[in-house]
């Protein structure tokens, strides 16, 4: 276990920044947190975490000022969403380089002895994953190359600089490739969420307004597969833990159409079924995604455990609460 360790988690106010930081934190963990945002727009705040900063990560001297004295960095931060704001900010999501670059420059200069990049399934070759409901993709299917145009190529760009300096100086460094992560204390709203909170969002809003249709992006076919919170951060602690330095799933291998998660929101929602107006126009991303876990398995002897409905029911419970309490478009989440 990470335990009485000095940490820094740069994106300590996003989603799964915030989590992480719980986790760290019931570790017995000493945390220094940053985010871009302001702290009061932080998706999660804690009493303990006294040692929190509102910084913009692309600067190096934040960088160098924040990996002073520490063991290790989660670098959790990038400028991201859902396909509504990846296919419509490329150049905004290829910027996070600038986050990655600089924190390893200022962790070597500051000789910071372990380093974890949350990296994602966009790095994944999109040729790979042009049908529905294809065979996981095996860590080996981000080469030859050819990721989501912009953010994907950020991702694996920045894989490849965390490896080089690994390689040059020394640094330990772990890499995750996440697959479509959704919970509690996600972005439900404003363009950057994806599709399980979105259509959770969509099923809550349909209901109390007696409303008897959804809007659906694409024709409702397209396939993937969404990993629970609460997995994701245990296997980024095992996997952190482990001494395993090449880039490694972090996902869950229970494929599905987008037609039949709404089905499951639907039955969690005990709504009439909903009459769904597929547009075609909308952000799409590939066709077919689904994680293969043997590598994960065979390193970390670990897979995920919480199933899609179980994980939607939990999301969509604590989504209407917050839709209740603040409305649907918020930026700030109750006190957690
Ligand atoms: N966001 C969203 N909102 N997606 C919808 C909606 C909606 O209301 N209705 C249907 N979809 C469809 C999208 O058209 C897409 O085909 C699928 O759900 C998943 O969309 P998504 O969750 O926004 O994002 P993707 O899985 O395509 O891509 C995401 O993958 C992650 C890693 O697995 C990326 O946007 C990143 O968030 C991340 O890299």
């Amino acid at each position: 276990m990470i335990k009485n360790k000095k940490i820094l988690v740069v994106g300590a106010g996003g989603f799964i920044g915030g989590h992480l930081v719980k986790r760290l934190l019931n570790d017995e963990n000493f945390i220094i947190a940053t985010d871009i945002k302001p702290k009061e727009y932080w998706f999660q705040d804690f009493e303990k975490t006294k040692n929190y900063y509102s910084m913009d990560m692309k600067e190096i001297d934040n960088c160098r000022k924040v990996t002073k004295n520490v063991d290790y960095v989660f670098n959790m931060a990038c400028n991201m969403g859902g396909m509504g704001f990846i296919e419509n900010n490329k150049a905004e999501c290829m910027q996070s380089v600038l986050i990655n670059t600089n924190l390893l420059i200022a962790s070597k200069e500051n000789k910071i002895k372990r380093y974890f990049f949350s990296s994602s399934a966009c790095a994944y070759n999109k040729n790979k994953q042009q049908d529905v409901f294809i065979k996981g993709l095996k860590e080996k299917d981000a080469y030859p190359a050819d990721p989501e145009d912009g953010y994907g190529w950020e991702k694996l760009f920045s894989e490849r600089m965390c490896r080089h300096f690994m390689e040059d100086y020394g640094i330990e460094i772990r890499i995750a490739r996440y697959h479509n992560i959704y919970g509690p204390f996600g972005t439900y709203d404003g363009g950057r969420e994806k599709a399980p909170a979105a259509l959770c969002r969509k099923i809550i809003n349909a209901k109390k307004n007696n409303e008897d249709k959804i809007d659906v992006w694409g024709d409702g076919k397209q396939t993937r597969s969404f990993l629970y919170i609460d997995d994701c951060i245990e296997g980024t602690i095992r996997l952190f833990e482990s001494d395993y330095s090449e880039p490694v799933n972090i996902g869950s291998d229970e494929q599905v159409s987008i037609n039949q998660m709404i089905d499951i929101i639907e039955n969690i929602s005990k709504v009439k079924k909903l009459k769904r107006d597929y547009q075609l126009d909308k952000p799409k991303g590939v066709r077919g995604r689904s994680s293969n876990n043997d590598l994960v398995k065979e390193v970390l002897n670990w897979s995920y455990e919480i199933k899609l409905k179980d994980g939607l029911k939990k999301t969509f419970d604590w989504m209407s609460n917050e839709i209740s309490k603040r409305g649907s478009n918020i930026n700030r989440f109750t006190k957690s």
